[in-house]
């Protein structure tokens, strides 16, 4: 398994639609591998591919806590949303293309969403709590929209402005 590179806004690439995968092969496989490794590191609990910069929709997820014995990832090829709830949920969401900068988002408090899983096997899955927030979140990704476009301009060019900065800063030893 290899850890990717993952960018951070203002990337390009972060506003852009992502293509639906033909069929989950072995390449798709290696893709979805490569991701959980990059966000077990990073630490996150969800990864678009789009955030290591492949425009395909694909996403991984594993919002169990970290450090907890069995962790169980799920694969998610081609995801989309078929019903959500009434009941809305307001989660202070963080994004690892936005490092360090958390705000308020409120979705649907449950979600159903249909995938293709690893093995390339239709499903659907009824999502809750925070797997609830954070699919929805990736999906947005595939979509081109990140959590801080939910914000008010100035709200969002003030944490670009200081996530460039931060990475500008960044000294590699
Ligand atoms: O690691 C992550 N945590 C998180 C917390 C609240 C809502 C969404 C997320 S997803 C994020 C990882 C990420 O950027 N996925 O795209
Ligand atoms: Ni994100």
């Amino acid at each position: 398994m290899t850890k990717l590179d993952i960018i951070n806004v203002p990337h390009p690439l972060l506003k852009t639609l992502s293509t639906p995968v033909e069929r989950v092969d072995d390449e798709v496989r290696k893709l979805l591998d490569d991701m959980l490794e990059t966000m077990y590191a990073a630490p996150g609990i969800g990864l678009a591919a789009i955030q290591v910069a492949v425009p395909k929709r694909v996403i991984v997820l594993d919002t169990a806590p970290e450090g907890e014995e069995d962790r169980k990832p799920l694969f998610l090829v081609n995801p989309e949303v078929t019903w959500e709830s009434e009941d809305l949920n307001v989660y202070s969401e963080g994004c690892l293309s936005v490092p360090e900068h958390y705000a308020d988002v409120e979705r649907p408090a449950s979600v159903r969403v249909k995938y293709l899983d690893y093995k390339g096997d239709l499903r659907e899955d009824l999502m809750e709590g925070l797997t609830a927030t954070c699919v929805q979140h990736e999906i947005d990704h595939l979509d081109g929209i990140v959590f801080i476009d939910y914000l008010s301009k100035l709200k969002r060019n003030m944490i670009i402005k200081k996530v460039q900065k931060a990475t500008k800063d960044t000294v590699v030893l």
